[in-house]
């Protein structure tokens, strides 16, 4: 393939114009590409009558088929490949909740474009070979630690590779070795600020910033945890099949994630129609890879439910934001006829304050064939040594909450502090029974 400009910073600052001109180019080349490489990509183009040399730009894109989960699946380990195994000098892998894992290659270059596309985030935010970076996401297959790694690297700070887990030791490491910014899931650095509190050590901290993703969260999740370590917590969001973290990223405005668009176009659509929504509308969101070379990708369906904007933004970059995505697809849960997304209830629990922490589990089960809602909720410290009366006005407050927000009648039961499990990587909050009674 073409070899392609990086390390550009004009290329993030490039008029729209110019942007849908170059990732024309490079989604005609891709398409091309790819019906002479991988095979079920060229079985679809086929079933709908297309040939590379109908796509002309970007205005066709629609025209083209979608690429789902269950593809990586049947293709599984390297079917979808679009290079030779020599070529490829990176695994990942993901394994969702179930079934068998889906796994992505990485070319030299394809290394080369995540690297820059994390680096540009971290320099939106300030970071600089100054830095010290603490990566605290997993490394292995999983995307997030080296993802963060090898961004972190080419800006030239100062890589802390702590992986997650061992959460004292991880501590200690921050404070000795004057770790500037942390990588990790907000759940994790949730956790981090909690321990960090009981062992008295925030003074000892020289984090100013947090490079927080994988998982869903919300702006009061982002408070909660700005104040806990006394950073500014930026959101970043990837996925393995399209990538891993950097696909977008917040930069200093803190308001939305730009797309890296030269690399990378998004669309929403109608989950159930697949029609194309326009911007500002809520749907799935779906990428098309542009400068991939291994594991290339048109249209995949994320199953990220989102919106897009494409208002300018004030930090002067033109590539569209992307909002924090509500939740997944699959992680809605339909409640007595009502879609819920764990999101929802976090915003409920943090926005009650105090009394709460944002731990909690939500246990949905069946009785007497209607669906029950019941949500575990850890209070606070202060909360625990108060009487019986207050833990039951608390409960009570979510309840009605919950009622104003969802439309639903939910079970809350207020549980000790710290009797419901810390995650170190993506947190697992929700207990589906039902399917225990089908
Ligand atoms: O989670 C890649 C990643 C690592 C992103 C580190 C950010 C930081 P997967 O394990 O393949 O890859 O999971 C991808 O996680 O489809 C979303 O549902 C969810 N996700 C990722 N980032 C965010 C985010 C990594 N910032 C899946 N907000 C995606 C909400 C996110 N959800």
């Amino acid at each position: 393939m073409a070899s392609y400009p990086m390390h550009q910073p004009e290329i993030e600052t490039m008029p729209r114009e110019e942007l849908k001109k170059l990732q024309s180019e490079r989604l005609v080349a891709q398409v091309a590409r790819m019906y002479e490489r991988v095979p079920l990509f060229r079985k679809r183009m086929d079933e709908k009558g297309l040939k590379p040399s109908d796509i002309h730009g970007v205005e066709d894109l629609h025209k083209l088929p979608f690429a789902y989960k269950s593809d990586l699946r049947d293709e599984y380990p390297y079917g979808l490949f679009a290079e030779p195994l020599e070529n490829i000098v990176r695994i990942h892998a993901s394994s969702g909740t179930t079934g068998k894992q889906i796994v992505v290659g990485y070319t030299k270059n394809d290394l080369d474009m995540w690297a820059d596309c994390v680096a540009r985030m971290i320099r939106a935010i300030g970071g600089s070979e100054k830095d010290i970076v603490q990566v605290s996401y997993g490394y292995g297959l999983f995307t997030g630690g080296l993802g963060a790694h090898d961004g972190a690297t080419k800006v030239g700070a100062t890589v802390v590779p702590t992986s997650a887990g061992n959460t004292a030791r991880q501590i200690q490491t921050m404070i000795d070795f004057g770790s500037t910014v942390l990588c990790c899931t907000p759940s994790y650095a949730m956790y981090l600020g909690e321990a960090i509190e009981e062992m008295g050590v925030k003074d000892k901290l020289s984090l100013k910033a947090g490079i927080f993703g994988a998982e869903p969260w919300t702006e009061d999740m982002r408070a909660a945890i700005e104040e806990k370590l006394n950073i500014k917590a930026y959101d970043i969001y990837g996925l393995s099949e399209i990538m891993g973290p950097g696909v977008s990223y917040e930069c200093e405005c803190q308001a939305g994630m730009h797309i890296c668009e030269d690399n990378f176009i998004a669309e929403i659509i109608d989950p159930d129609t697949e029609e194309v929504l326009p911007y500002g509308a809520q749907g799935e969101l779906v990428f098309t890879t542009l400068t991939k070379e291994g594991f290339p990708v048109i249209r995949y369906r994320t199953r990220d439910i989102c919106t897009l904007n494409a208002e300018p933004c004030a930090c002067g970059r033109t590539h569209i934001r992307m909002a924090k995505p509500a939740g997944r697809s699959d992680d809605m849960l339909i409640i007595r006829g009502v879609n819920v997304f764990p999101s929802q209830i976090e915003e409920v629990l943090l926005k009650i304050g105090g009394s709460v922490t944002p731990n909690y589990q939500i246990i949905v089960g069946r009785e007497n064939n209607t669906d029950t809602l019941d949500i575990n909720v850890e209070m606070s410290a202060e909360l625990f040594a108060d009487d019986v009366k207050s833990i039951e006005k608390v409960e009570k407050t979510i309840v009605n909450e919950l009622r104003n927000v969802l439309g639903l009648g939910a079970k809350v039961h207020l549980v000790n502090p710290k009797t419901i499990a810390r995650s170190e990587g993506k947190a697992k909050r929700i207990i589906d029974n039902r399917n225990l009674y089908k």
